[in-house]
């Protein structure tokens, strides 16, 4: 029923990304988009698109949100689109391309849909478990299957889980707040004292609770919700080991 599947990939987590839905899919016809590109660090994201070119895989870097990136995406499975009628009856009339847009939860499917299609049909939301069944969606030569965030994260634990609440690609209620935010200042940001660090980023915004000890809880997750919406700048969790 499918002719291509486009595997999204957070930028900022492809190789957990990959490892958590890999059993999911066959190594034909994949195609590798790295998503929300513009809260990952550019040049970690060029080589992981390289590393996948040279594994076999195209690979392309969007920005659903602002559609850059997209465009490449577009002339990449227009090709494929001719191509496909050219093989299969040259003599009749164009059928259109089946995509299958397959990734984590929260990963950016349903906006890539909506960008790939010049639509807003697919709905889209900042929580995972927004898509619920799967979705075929048309236009011209493309239809589009957007599933929902199948893949299972019920069994993520320890640093798999710490990247997937980072990243926002398990619920709320998956993860210990105060761990992820300890894990994040201490691997991601470097900081030796990260309780000491997550503290002072509580007293700066001034989460105060009783007798003006600052709220560890609170300090957490807007801690860990600055990172998801890139206020602290654009950052690569995961580097390809060729960088
Ligand atoms: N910063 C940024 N945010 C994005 C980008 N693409 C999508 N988002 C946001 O990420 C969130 C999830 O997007 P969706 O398209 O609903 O993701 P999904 O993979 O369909 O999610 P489920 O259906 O819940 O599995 C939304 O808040 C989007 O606005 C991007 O390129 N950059
Ligand atoms: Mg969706």
């Amino acid at each position: 029923m499918v002719d291509l599947f486009l595997f999204l990939l957070d930028s900022r987590i492809p190789e957990t990304s990959l490892q958590l839905a890999e059993p999911y899919l066959s190594r034909m016809n994949r195609v590798y988009v790295l998503t929300k590109a513009d809260l990952a660090d550019p040049e970690v994201t060029y080589h992981w698109v390289k590393k996948f070119g040279t594994q076999g895989s195209p690979a392309f870097a969007v920005e659903s949100n602002t559609g850059r990136g997209v465009d490449d995406l577009i002339a990449y499975l227009e090709a494929q689109q001719a191509s496909i009628s050219d093989r299969a009856h040259p003599e009749a009339i164009a059928r259109p391309l089946r995509t299958m847009l397959f990734g984590l939860p929260n990963v950016g499917k349903s906006s890539l849909a909506n960008r790939l299609l010049g639509t807003s049909k697919a709905a889209f939301g900042a929580r995972p478990g927004l898509t619920r069944g799967s979705h075929w969606l048309r236009r011209g030569l493309l239809e589009i299957l957007d599933t929902p965030g199948v893949i299972d994260t019920s069994q993520a634990k320890g640093e798999v889980l710490y990247k997937l609440a980072a990243t926002w690609a398990v619920r709320d209620n998956q993860y210990d707040e105060e761990e992820v935010a300890f894990w994040l200042a201490k691997e991601v940001f470097d900081k030796p004292d990260p309780v000491s660090f997550i503290t002072g980023f509580g007293r700066s915004r001034g989460f105060l609770g009783p007798g003006g000890q600052v709220d560890f809880g609170r300090a957490s997750k807007s801690f860990i919700q600055c990172f998801r919406e890139g206020k602290f700048g654009r950052i690569s969790i995961e580097k390809p080991d060729t960088q």
